[in-house]
């Protein structure tokens, strides 16, 4: 190294590890910020066993693989690392595929590259002649791409690197984000400022976040983005976005991120000039196959399509009496010969049907199990409401058995404090995905249904809505990129666990040193229970401000039944709950036994969904010996209680991270006890007029009478209005 560099790194190195500057940092770099190895002993054995390294071949792929060794290495190393040409005597890493590097070929990996697909990897430590080398190989380019981001990763979370053998291969084969981005950059449930794409700009501009979207992206594993609204606008499929979109695709496609779609189902009528969109109407068969083969003529690997039809006033099949599997499949029909699929979503519910709003989709979608074409995939939410901070999982997984079915997951935090309150969501994410379906027996779990396994689906995937806009650091919440991040994880290893996840997290985006890890992890990881604590405990749901859905609105009783909070809590004199047993709405019996009848029965259903399933009197006497009433106090100052907690836990981060970063979480979980302490006393007060009965002895009395939380404003969130 230049002597002037070596001097420079050493003094940088000095204060660091005395902690005598305070880093500022934005947030910007998300999970892939590179600094230097914090722990000089383990810094010189990874410097030690990476001399250089080599990547054969000559893609795109191959190449953004090698620019981000080299800004990896040469940032976690603290120096340069050459690329090399030739192995002499060093210690390297030898990264290509096996038809792109006779080295490789000759280390005979074909029994284990058998296992590794299309983009999976082998990362193995191997004796190359009198050393010790690091051979990342895969069948494919992507497979090295993710091989070098998850070699990247083993050192960002500094672990030993001394032997490795490890194959990886993703379990779910979509992993996708769904943007609900408009074209006008306004981003529906977004609070994270405007979209990421500036359509004014396209296609002639490509500002660097674009590419540092698609290497975040790729560093986890997804590997494609619906990039508008489901609740579409069909301008986007005109000439003049497709070329947009196309220029968008170019610098996703060296990251293997597949571009898609948002098909509205009237775009025939409303670009195409024709009289109707019935699926089966010829002309409009037409109408589509021109169209798409329009868009693979700019866009050769385009994904497809993500729909939401028949659902909250977009048009549909049903608009002309067909059903949702016709409209499927006639847009599956056109992009089955360019291998391109469609992603048709199961959020159907009307106000208009007298039925329990939970039970809607899987009435409409199980009798048309086994009638959708193989590359129709149903795209069901993780439970049968909205994204609720707790829901049981949805019972059209394991119900559609001769059917593709994929979850969706919201990153993006609509029912669960936008970008102001702090909750890591895969413990919410994972309780989804390990419930068991019970489809056929014991060990069914939602997992199963999703990856393909139970059932043997030809394609899977797995949805997440993002939470991305263009603020500097992302997702606005510094933790919300642990969401984004989550969520990559599990489409990956849907049995992931989510402390791993979190694990690995802390570790890259703030600090490996175990004082700083265990207390964040322990923050994040009570962060979900306890949000539902102070919002919705013990199975309520539904029960937020109208419209917004930031703060707590269990008053709202106006406007469609089905989105208003009385709906779902039911409360009376006599008691709160949504009866869904057998003996009310039956929305249980959607569900396998023994699931359905362990809900069923007040004694076996799990407290946490209590409210969810039963209709209960105020008097009604929980497991801690407590009254219905009293409990659901409780929880919701056990919520409140914990996020003072979580503040003074957080106050002893400082100096575990930059300042910057460090403060801004610091001043959202001041609003973040401010605005959970009005959803505790806007609820228990509102509930009260119900139950009569008074707040229990030792709990905090309300701050402000009734009125004043039914007439609060929430005037300083962002993306609120
Ligand atoms: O949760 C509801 C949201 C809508 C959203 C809809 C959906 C995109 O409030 O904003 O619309 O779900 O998932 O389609």
């Amino acid at each position: 190294m230049h002597l002037f560099r070596k001097i420079v790194f050493s003094v940088i190195l000095f204060l660091a590890f005395f902690n005598v500057i305070a880093f500022s940092e934005s947030g910007y770099r998300l999970w892939l910020r590179y600094d230097i190895i914090s722990d000089p002993v383990l810094l010189q054995k990874y410097r030690n066993s990476i001399r250089g390294y080599i990547y054969s071949g000559n893609s795109q792929i191959i190449n953004v693989a090698k620019k981000e060794i080299m800004k990896g290495l040469s940032g976690l190393l603290g120096s340069e690392i050459p690329e090399i040409s030739k192995i002499k005597n060093e210690s390297i890493i030898l990264a290509g595929t096996p038809a792109d590097s006779k080295i490789i070929l000759s280390l005979k990996l074909a029994e284990d590259l058998k296992t590794t697909g299309e983009e999976g990897f082998i990362i193995r430590t191997v004796k190359y002649r009198k050393t010790k080398i690091i051979v990342i190989s895969a069948n494919t380019d992507k497979g090295i791409l993710y091989g070098t981001f998850f070699f990247l990763r083993l050192l960002q979370t500094h672990t030993d690197i001394s032997n490795l053998n490890i194959i990886e291969a993703p379990k779910v084969k979509v992993r996708i984000l769904n943007h609900w981005d408009n074209l006008n950059r306004t981003v529906e449930r977004g609070y994270a400022g405007l979209s990421l794409w500036d359509w004014d700009t396209l296609p002639d501009s490509l500002p660097e976040r674009y590419t540092d979207y698609a290497r975040t992206n790729a560093s986890i594993g997804i590997n494609g983005t619906v990039l508008t609204n489901v609740n579409a606008n069909a301008r986007v499929l005109t000439l003049e976005y497709l070329k947009k979109v196309a220029a968008l695709a170019n610098v996703f496609r060296p990251y293997g991120i597949k571009v898609y779609l948002t098909a509205r189902f009237s775009a025939p009528i409303e670009i195409g000039k024709l009289k109707s969109a019935d699926p089966l109407d010829p002309e409009v068969i037409n109408w589509w196959k021109k169209k798409i083969d329009e868009i693979y003529s700019y866009i050769p690997d385009f994904g497809g399509f993500t729909v939401k039809a028949n659902s909250e006033g977009q048009p549909g099949p049903q608009n002309y009496n067909r059903s949702h599997a016709d409209g499927a499949n006639m847009l599956a029909d056109a992009l089955a010969p360019h291998g391109g699929i469609v992603m048709w979503r199961a959020f159907v519910y009307d106000n208009n049907i007298p039925e329990d709003r939970a039970k809607q989709a899987y009435n409409e979608f199980v009798p048309l199990n086994g009638k959708f074409r193989n590359n129709v995939l149903i795209q069901v939410k993780n439970g049968p409401v909205d994204f609720q901070p707790r829901e049981p999982f949805h019972p059209l997984f394991g119900a559609m058995p001769e059917t593709n079915v994929m979850p969706e997951f919201q990153i993006t935090q609509e029912y669960l404090g936008a970008s102001v309150h702090l909750v890591y969501l895969a413990p919410l994410f994972e309780e989804c995905l390990k419930s068991d379906t019970y489809a056929k027996g014991n060990g069914s779990l939602v997992a199963s249904v999703i990856d393909g396994s139970l059932f043997g689906n030809n394609i899977t995937a797995m949805a997440g809505v993002a939470n991305t806009g263009n603020v500097e650091n992302w997702t606005g919440h510094p933790f919300g990129q642990a969401n984004w991040y989550a969520f990559g994880r599990l489409a990956w290893n849907p049995y992931e666990k989510s402390e791993t996840i979190a694990d690995e997290w802390i570790r890259m985006t703030f600090s490996n040193d175990s004082d700083c890890i265990e207390p964040i992890k322990k923050i994040m990881m009570q962060s979900r229970e306890n949000c539902v604590n102070y919002m919705t405990p013990l199975g309520l749901h539904h029960i937020m401000y109208a419209g917004h859905h930031y703060g707590p609105g269990p008053w709202v009783n106006r406007g469609r039944r089905d989105w208003t909070s009385v709906y779902y809590h039911k409360a009376d004199s006599n008691g709160i709950g949504f009866d869904r047993t057998t003996a009310g709405s039956d929305a249980v019996s959607q569900y396998f036994s023994p699931v359905k009848d362990i809900f069923n029965n007040v004694e076996t259903c799990p407290e946490n969904l209590l409210l969810w399933f039963h209709h209960l009197p105020w008097d009604f006497k929980m497991k801690s010996g407590k009254t219905l009433w009293e409990e659901i106090c409780i929880k919701y100052h056990q919520g409140v209680n914990a996020v003072r907690q979580m503040r003074k836990d957080w106050d002893l981060m400082k100096g575990c991270i930059d300042s910057q970063r460090f403060e801004q979480v610091r001043e959202l979980m001041a609003k973040q006890e401010r605005d959970a302490t009005i959803w505790r006393d806007a609820c228990i007060l509102y509930f009260q007029t119900f139950s009569r009965r008074p707040i229990p002895a030792g709990l905090e009395k309300p701050l402000h009478p009734l009125d004043y939380y039914i007439n609060h404003k929430y005037s300083d969130i962002p993306g609120i209005k």
